[in-house]
């Protein structure tokens, strides 16, 4: 027979965390019946396959060493619980594609992959071990963003090249920056910084800054006059920084501990409206307004037509959007 069952997890990133699992007769499966039925699995160092179930004798996930630990996958399966909790709790949505199944995550892939994906074809997550270190990719804020990717194929589909691009890659920062704050992890605290605890530069600077993109020395702050054809990580930081600005507001503030300092193209002011109404906004722009073609104009547009569906065009929300826009040099 299977059962329900709470589990511990002894998590990387997030601490020691509650995982929902199953008992199967003696054995403990890395399996979520409670969310879509999420399974986690280890690659065992492989690049294909699904790879095996993840199982445990006493329920308590992550307890050894080396890479092929119950580790990374206690981190997988509390980044897909957060995350789906996320989705379901704050914006009405019940599963990537909204119809209440689970992806699954994999872990453990390859050898020294310092890289965690999304991919449409398998429905699944999938996290490297990290090189050079011992830093798995599967913190809350990464494995946010990459079912973040699932959404977005799932929605908009914005291509992933160009201002759409960046337009996805930002989308899927802003999820994962939602549910790291969603999530209220005393370990991992919310912050609009993006895959700090993995330390892929190993020199403990983040992947990137949402309040001030430039600085991760890739990214640009601002539109101007078109983003050419960088990187999508890089085309992102505008994206990023408007989803900053309109939630906290431009200039200096300090959240959690961490102190940002939000520019703004033309010293434009920005006065924030909160997460919380930020994150519906985007989601709604993404879910309702935006195409695969979608650009920065498109995703102003976008935004705006959100903004007035949920807020009316006398809100403050909705001047908040134009204001945020015009922060990063789009519209008026
Ligand atoms: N981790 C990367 C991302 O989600 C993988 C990729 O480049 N698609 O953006
Ligand atoms: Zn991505």
């Amino acid at each position: 027979y299977q059962d329900i069952k709470t589990g511990t997890g002894n998590t990387q990133y997030s601490g020691s965390v509650t995982l929902d699992t199953t008992r199967s007769g003696s054995t403990y499966q890395l399996t979520d019946t409670t969310r879509g039925s999420h399974k986690t699995y280890s690659l065992n160092n492989a690049t294909s396959g699904t790879g095996t179930l993840m199982t445990d004798a006493d329920d308590v996930w992550g307890t050894g060493s080396g890479s092929q630990t119950q580790t990374a996958g206690a981190d997988a399966a509390y980044g897909a619980q957060k995350t789906w909790d996320f989705f379901k709790n704050t914006l009405g949505r019940s599963g990537i594609r909204n119809d209440g199944v689970a992806a699954y995550s994999r872990v453990h892939y390859g050898s020294a992959y310092a890289n965690a994906y999304w991919d449409d074809s398998c429905f699944c997550m999938t996290y490297g071990d990290g090189s050079g270190n011992t830093h798995a990719l599967t913190s809350l804020d990464i494995a946010a963003h990459e079912m973040g990717h699932g959404v977005t194929s799932n929605t908009a589909g914005l291509t992933y090249s160009g201002e759409s691009g960046g337009l996805n890659e930002a989308t899927s920062d802003i999820f994962g920056a939602g549910v790291e704050f969603y999530a209220d992890n005393s370990t991992d605290v919310g912050d609009y910084l993006v895959g700090e605890k993995v330390d892929i530069n190993s020199n403990g600077s983040p992947l990137r800054y949402m309040d001030k993109p430039s600085k991760d020395g890739n990214s640009v702050d601002s539109w101007y006059s078109g983003l050419g054809n960088l990187d999508v990580h890089y085309s992102s930081g505008p994206a990023n920084h408007m989803f900053y600005l309109l939630s906290e507001g431009s200039g200096s503030k300090t959240i959690n501990g961490v102190t940002y300092n939000s520019p703004t193209a033309d010293s434009v002011a920005v006065t924030g409206i909160g997460r919380d109404a930020a994150l519906k906004i985007w989601y709604k722009a993404l879910t309702t307004y935006m195409t695969s073609s979608t650009n920065y104009a498109g995703a102003r547009t976008a935004a705006l037509n959100a903004a007035s569906a949920l807020y009316g065009t006398n809100s403050a929300q909705y001047a908040a959007v134009g204001n945020a826009f015009a922060g990063i040099n789009v519209g008026s």
